[in-house]
């Protein structure tokens, strides 16, 4: 079985707490697009597990994967192995693999990202991980691969061809140069490189033939749909393709062997970074789901901005990922509001629409046009079961359900594993 999980808004849904869960039944969970921009917590008992590049499939039996279209900072990697070995949990080259082919993000990637955001004058809040350069060299085809960092020799000489344009690059910004050559820095590669030297694999030879053998496979989006490099709100996107059909390009599986097809949608809308978001909130409302739901950036710390269920986007998210059935997560922080609100179309220069406009700045434009639902006032944390769900939410997630098309497979009331139920 193949299955493909991605954040159906602007990432942060909980894909990482759905993915732990499920990955008890998976033999292979794969990281297919992104780097450590992403940040997938995983909450068991009292542990809380924030990670940046290990597949969140880490806690269970599964072996996890890195593949050949991400962008992999080494140094993160080892941070992640060795945080975890602390906690007791090994994370050795039997249970980690990387693709050869995964580019490595380097210093100048990171100095470079900060510089041009720096210089922008309308920002996109990068997470300033260096994701975006990594991926220009990608295309450019200028990257380092994995292979070529685990083997000194090609690493240096790699480097050596490519530093000057590197050089040239940060100067023409304003930044120090010196960065590209920094002796100390290089040695910290070259000595990552061999420590990962024994986890280099093919990730799309792995994943075929795990499914050929009758293994299941989870490949776990990063990010969401909306901030997908192509489909997503242009210039306020991530460097890569976060939709579903990205897991197949990206691992390098065909889609005729994809069984199912997640989305991870959060009961209301968050977004991380700058770029239109029609039912933002401003006021105490906001300030409520951003307290309660706990939403600060996993990796840079920063708030989220929050904002009421915004169906015309949702609607183009199962366009563009074709799910088979959605999780509805932290349906809990929507206690104690009344009415619940539910975009369900936008007003656009004096036109209703009920599905996004393919151009960011009309997005922008976009007035949210909201039904009202009852609210609760009930705790659901401790929820076990659809049917003890207070009635008001039951119509709420039926509501959402019934718009959408599509069916809720998994209820989550909360941060851990128990939190969740299937409806
Ligand atoms: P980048 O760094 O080039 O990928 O930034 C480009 C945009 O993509 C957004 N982005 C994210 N949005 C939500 N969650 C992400 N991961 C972290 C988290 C984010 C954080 O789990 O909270 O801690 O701030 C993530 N990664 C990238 C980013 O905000 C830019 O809008
Ligand atoms: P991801 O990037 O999609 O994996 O999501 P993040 O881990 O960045 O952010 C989701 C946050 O919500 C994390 O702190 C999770 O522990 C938490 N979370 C996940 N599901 C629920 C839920 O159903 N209710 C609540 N209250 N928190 C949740
Ligand atoms: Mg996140």
């Amino acid at each position: 079985m193949f299955t493909i999980i991605t954040g159906a808004q602007f990432g942060d849904e909980g894909k990482g707490k759905i993915v732990d869960l499920m990955s008890g039944e998976y033999d292979l969970v794969v990281r297919f697009q992104g780097g450590n921009n992403a940040g997938h917590t995983v909450k068991v008992g009292e542990d809380v597990y924030k990670l940046h590049l290990i597949p969140s499939g880490f806690l269970l039996d599964s072996r996890v994967l890195i593949g050949p279209g991400t962008v992999v900072d080494p140094g993160v990697l080892a941070e992640e192995i060795d945080m975890l070995a602390e906690g007791g949990i090994e994370l050795d080259a039997k249970r980690v693999g990387v693709d050869a082919k995964a580019s490595v993000i380097m210093p100048y990637h990171i100095e470079l990202d900060g510089l041009r955001e720096a210089m922008r004058t309308e920002k996109i809040g990068t997470t300033k991980r260096g994701i975006g350069f990594a991926y220009i060299d990608k295309v450019a085809r200028d990257e380092i691969r994995m292979a070529d960092l685990t083997n000194k020799e090609r690493f240096l000489n790699r480097l050596e061809e490519i530093a000057p344009s590197k050089e040239a690059a940060i100067k023409e910004l304003g930044g120090d140069p010196s960065i590209v050559r920094d002796e100390a820095l290089i040695d910290k590669y070259v000595k990552l490189g061999e420590r990962f030297a024994s986890y280099i694999t093919d990730v799309s030879y792995e994943v075929n033939k795990a499914i050929d053998e009758g293994k299941n496979v989870l490949a776990e989006g990063a990010q969401g749909t909306h901030l997908d490099v192509i489909h997503g709100t242009q210039k306020f996107v991530t460097s890569s393709c976060t939709i579903a059909g990205s897991a197949c390009a990206n691992i390098g599986v065909g889609p005729t062997r994809v069984d199912n097809v997640l989305a991870i949608v959060k009961a209301y809308i968050t977004r991380v970074g700058e770029g239109p978001l029609p039912t933002e909130l401003f006021d105490d409302v906001g300030k409520q789901i951003q307290e309660v739901g706990g939403e600060v950036g996993t990796t840079t710390g920063r708030s989220r901005r929050c904002g009421w269920f915004d169906l015309p986007l949702l609607k183009k998210a199962i366009y563009l990922n074709g799910y088979t059935s959605i999780a509805l997560t932290k349906i809990d922080v929507l206690s104690n509001l009344d009415p619940v609100r539910v975009c369900v179309a936008y007003e656009l220069d004096g036109q209703i629409i009920d599905y996004p406009p393919e151009d960011t700045s009309a997005l922008a434009r976009c007035k949210p046009v909201y039904e009202d639902l009852p609210g609760w006032d009930d705790d659901l944390t401790g929820v076990k079961e659809f049917a003890d769900l207070p009635q008001a939410a039951q119509d709420y997630i039926t509501y959402l359900e019934e718009k959408m098309g599509v069916s809720v497979e998994y209820v989550s009331v909360g941060p851990a594993r128990e939190q969740t139920f299937k409806k």
